[in-house]
């Protein structure tokens, strides 16, 4: 049989959402390309991507649903998606009728995929009427406040465009492990002469390109970048006209600058030399256009959105704001301009209770606990593994407390191995969907390529057929259309606004290649008015206080051949040694009497993990580097503070380290 090419979209959290070209034979993925029409990806993938052939064949795929008795055991039987229906439906049914609404029933969800179609689960449980959801966003909410706080909306430029910029200076962005594609607009500015300037605890890969490498302690970048607006401004050499006719609160801002920062105290609180401080303030006024890249890295901490505030605000200072090829990048959430259908399908409403009771993302499991009248009884969780979650152990808790826990997942995570039962989700080569990047403003289209993996079916798939054992079991439970087909759902979204903000008419035009958001039609050059980071001076007397000795804090970035979790047991990508590999400084692993490749405990109140010592000499003494997921998850160690808003401070969390006892 003749080979067949399907388009498909990397459905990833990741800043590529790549076009995939599909090469299929005998309903069989043989090879994946990537999409060269994709004007981001430009025809590329990255080793991930590559691996999908092996990702979406692999052994270790879920292939038929399984029920676990008693949860935990690992006594896992297989059993049909009939029988699965049934006792998760019968579970709603019941409690509805023991509590008198659906607001025992609920769910977790986060960013397996992110395709639009993936928000069928919002939908099927909306269906339902008021229940309890997850609300939130524990990956790029603190960044997200302070670029509506600058620039009154989402902002982020566009990225193809960095390779025009004279300057880049990347601020916890670190786009050699975490967005390889974004590395090709770099080199491409670099070839014309630009420079590059990267500012990061950890000196990463993408440092060591870098022409000026600057190492900061974690968590100061907003002082860092307003001394460098003060030394900008006291050379006389800030855009003037820009700061009073364009921008609100420049007046305070420069007010706080002259009488409440000093630059000895800048360099003290961010450990950068003044000669360093200098020379990146040099850099700021002697070139034009300049790329600031506020990463996501920077906004795991308590100050993170202060800082994306005051790096911004640097931008302005410089006149780097709205012109070609300057800009600010961070990321945008253009999937908002979408009517996202399923996310927003509206459910029957319910005679008392007005709305589904919310539950902040960002420390589910504790505030889940809590919830009584009725407390949360069932949850199904897809897109998600809590490995991921900070204050990971608050689960072991919860699901103590909870009736029946339903896992939709490809592979048997730690999140489904504590569920009663899992059900295997369809990879996205086995469904339509529809994918809006999140960094780049190309919009694609993901084609059904070849059969679904055993028995494995889409998550819009597994909510049509759930609503109709619901309304099998209980007649009217459920509003949702069962009987609409995944293409008509696709074709909701692309509305007459959509096609014209991408320029295209149909979606057979769009089954043809990407489309680019039309940059003339809100793409980030439009001047609106920027507002100034406002320095609350209590809140800035707030600094690290970091300087305990054998206290350290725990930085744990992403990894180049996962995403979070996944892809750890694919042989392509991993090994399974690499997980348990802890990163120290020479300092402290000498005073703590640590060598090489040894056992070793990092701890803290929250519990320990043991891992494989790796000095590294470039690491801050104050640091300790790990690993994400894994048998053992990091995560345990991380417990955020009360202060969060919707935000998960990764950062933030405090270790000790120490050898590992003898067994
Ligand atoms: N390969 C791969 N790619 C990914 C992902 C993945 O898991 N794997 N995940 C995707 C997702 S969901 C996300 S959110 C992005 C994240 O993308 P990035 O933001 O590029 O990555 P991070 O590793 O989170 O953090 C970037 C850098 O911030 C630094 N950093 C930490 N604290 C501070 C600080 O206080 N100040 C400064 N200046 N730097 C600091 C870290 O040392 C790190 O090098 O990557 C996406 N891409
Ligand atoms: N310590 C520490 N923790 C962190 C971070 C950190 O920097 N440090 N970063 C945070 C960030 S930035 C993010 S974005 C979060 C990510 O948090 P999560 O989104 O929970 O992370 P993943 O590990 O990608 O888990 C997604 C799961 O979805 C599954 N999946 C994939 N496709 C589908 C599908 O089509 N359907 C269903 N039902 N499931 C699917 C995958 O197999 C995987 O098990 O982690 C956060 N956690
Ligand atoms: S993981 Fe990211 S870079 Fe790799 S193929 Fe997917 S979207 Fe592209
Ligand atoms: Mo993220």
């Amino acid at each position: 049989m003749k080979e067949a090419i399907y388009h498909n979209t990397c459905p990833r959290n990741c800043y590529g959402t790549c076009g995939i070209l599909s090469h299929v034979k005998n309903g069989k993925l043989i090879k994946v390309t990537g999409d060269p029409e994709h004007g981001y990806s430009k025809g590329k993938l990255c080793a991930k991507g590559y691996a999908f052939t092996e990702y979406v064949y692999s052994p270790n795929r879920l292939k038929y649903p399984m029920l676990q008795s008693p949860r935990g055991s690992g006594n896992w039987k297989r059993i049909s998606w009939d029988e699965a229906y049934t006792i998760i439906a019968s579970k709603m049914v019941e409690l509805n009728q023991r509590y008198g609404s659906n607001l025992a029933s609920g769910y977790n969800k986060y960013s397996g995929n992110l395709g639009l179609l993936h928000y069928a689960t919002e939908g099927m449980f909306n269906s339902i009427g008021p229940h309890t959801k997850p609300i939130g966003n524990p990956c790029a909410l603190s960044g997200k406040h302070a670029m509506n706080h600058s620039f009154g909306k989402n902002f982020s430029s566009i990225p193809e465009d960095m390779a025009g910029s004279k300057l880049i200076v990347l601020w916890g962005a670190n786009p050699a492990i975490t967005n390889v594609h974004q590395m090709k607009f770099i080199y491409e500015a670099r070839k014309k002469g630009a420079k590059l300037v990267v500012i990061d605890p950890v000196f990463t890969q993408t440092a060591k390109k870098a022409d000026l490498y600057i190492q900061i302690n974690p968590g100061t970048d907003r002082l860092l970048a307003l001394g460098i607006a003060k030394l900008v401004i006291n050379s006389k050499q800030h855009s003037i006209q820009f700061l009073e006719e364009q921008t609100e609160g420049w007046l305070e801002y420069k007010n706080y600058l002259e009488d409440h920062l000093t630059i000895k105290e800048v360099c003290k609180q961010t450990g950068v030399s003044l000669e360093a401080l200098k020379e990146l303030s040099d850099l700021y006024v002697t070139i034009k256009p300049i790329a600031t890249w506020a990463g996501l890295g920077i906004q795991r901490n308590k100050r993170g959105s202060d800082s994306i505030s005051a790096i911004n605000s640097l931008a302005a200072v410089t006149g780097n704001l709205f012109i070609p090829n300057g800009g600010l990048y961070y990321m945008h959430f253009d999937v908002e301009d979408f009517p996202c259908a399923l996310l927003n399908h509206q459910g029957p409403e319910h005679p008392s209770i007005p709305a589904s009771r919310e539950v902040d993302i960002s420390d589910y499991a504790a505030n889940a606990f809590q919830l009584s009248d009725p407390p949360l009884k069932l949850l199904w969780i897809a897109s998600r593994n809590i490995t991921q979650d900070q204050n990971f152990n608050a689960w072991a808790k919860l699901f103590q407390h909870l009736e029946l826990v339903v896992t939709v997942d490809l592979y048997m995570t730690k999140t489904a191995e504590r569920s009663d039962i899992v059900l295997p989700a369809a990879s996205h080569f086995e469904e339509e969907d529809l994918n809006v990047g999140y960094w780049h403003y190309w919009l694609s289209i993901n084609q059904k390529a070849i059969p679904p993996y055993y028995e494995a079916k889409s998550d819009l798939q597994i909510a049509r057929e759930i609503t109709i054992k619901l309304n099998e079991l209980s007649p009217g439970f459920s509003n949702f259309p069962a009987s609409k087909e995944p293409v008509d759902w696709i074709k909701e979204e692309l509305t007459p606004e959509i096609r014209d903000l991408y320029s295209f008419s149909s979606y057979e035009e769009l089954l043809q290649r990407p489309y680019q958001k039309d940059r003339t039609k809100g793409i980030p050059e439009d001047r609106n008015v920027f507002r100034m980071f406002t320095p609350d001076k209590k809140k800035m007397k707030d600094q690290t206080g970091f300087d305990k000795v054998n206290e350290f804090k725990l930085l744990t970035p992403q990894s180049l051949l996962k995403i979070h979790s996944q892809y750890a047991s694919l042989n392509w990508l991993n090994s399974p040694q690499d997980e348990s590999c802890i990163e120290l400084s020479s300092q402290a692993a000498q005073v703590n009497g640590i060598k090489e490749r040894e056992k070793i405990e990092v701890y803290n109140a929250q519990g320990k993990i043991v891992g494989v010592s790796k000095i590294n000499p470039h690491l801050p003494n104050t640091i300790i580097l790990a690993h994400q997921a894994g048998d053992n998850p990091i995560n345990q160690l991380i417990l955020q503070s009360n202060e969060q808003n919707g935000s998960t401070y990764f950062y933030d969390s405090v270790v000790y380290i120490r050898k590992a006892e003898a067994p």
